[in-house]
């Protein structure tokens, strides 16, 4: 099994923090989707990472398809729980997390473009789903220690993920300020080796 990933991909992270978790070894291929070289097509036909390869050569994408996955095949740490209505809960955390990157990613793509070509009206729009996606998540969380029920769960490592890229690529989001619980949450998930052991490098 090999981890196709590139360091800065906030879905990749997810990935890794899991396989950490679960204690799961596995060796990390690193590769730039947005390379003139990449070979991610030939894993993805969509040419996005993570892909997680089998030892079958079978390839698995998207991050979601392999959490899921990889918290299936051991019994080590598990971060989805059991029942159809509390595993969905969790995968509702996982999507809400996700799609806030899915806005910070086109806003980060959008500004790539030449100067004349930006389109302040998609970064508008994109803020805006980020402003009301980290609005819910502070909401839901409300003074519990964890994301979903009483532990620690996929729905943490995604919110920490998505909360992580933010500081990452969006500094000036006064995110911690907004949410004083987000915040407390951030700072016990950085505490764990999974999320210290791969923090994007430094750009
Ligand atoms: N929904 C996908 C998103 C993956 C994704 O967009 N990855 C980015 C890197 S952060 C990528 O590979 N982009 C290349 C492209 O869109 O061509 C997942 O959860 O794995």
């Amino acid at each position: 099994m090999k981890l196709i990933a590139s360091l800065t991909s906030p879905y990749a992270r997810k990935v890794r923090i899991v396989l950490a978790e679960k204690k799961i070894d596995c060796p990390l291929e690193i590769e730039n989707p947005w390379s003139g070289e990449t070979r991610v097509s030939g894993y993805n036909p969509l040419g996005k990472v993570p892909v997680l390869e089998l030892d079958d050569g079978m390839t698995l994408y998207d991050s979601r398809v392999i959490v899921e996955y990889l918290d299936n095949i051991s019994p080590v740490s598990r971060l989805f729980p059991d029942g159809n209505r509390q595993s969905i809960l969790v995968r509702r955390w996982e999507a809400l997390a996700d799609g806030i990157i899915d806005a910070a990613v086109a806003i980060v793509l959008e500004r790539r473009r030449p100067a004349d070509k930006i389109c302040e009206d998609v970064i508008e729009r994109q803020r805006e789903k980020i402003d009301r996606g980290l609005e819910t998540l502070s909401r839901e969380l409300g003074e519990r220690p964890w994301c979903h029920g009483d532990g620690y769960s996929l729905a943490d490592i995604a919110t920490g993920c998505c909360l992580g890229y933010l500081d990452f690529r969006f500094p000036e989001i006064a995110w911690k300020d907004d949410y004083p619980n987000l915040k407390a949450l951030q700072d016990k998930l950085q505490l764990r080796a999974s999320f210290v052991d791969t923090l994007p490098p430094a750009a």
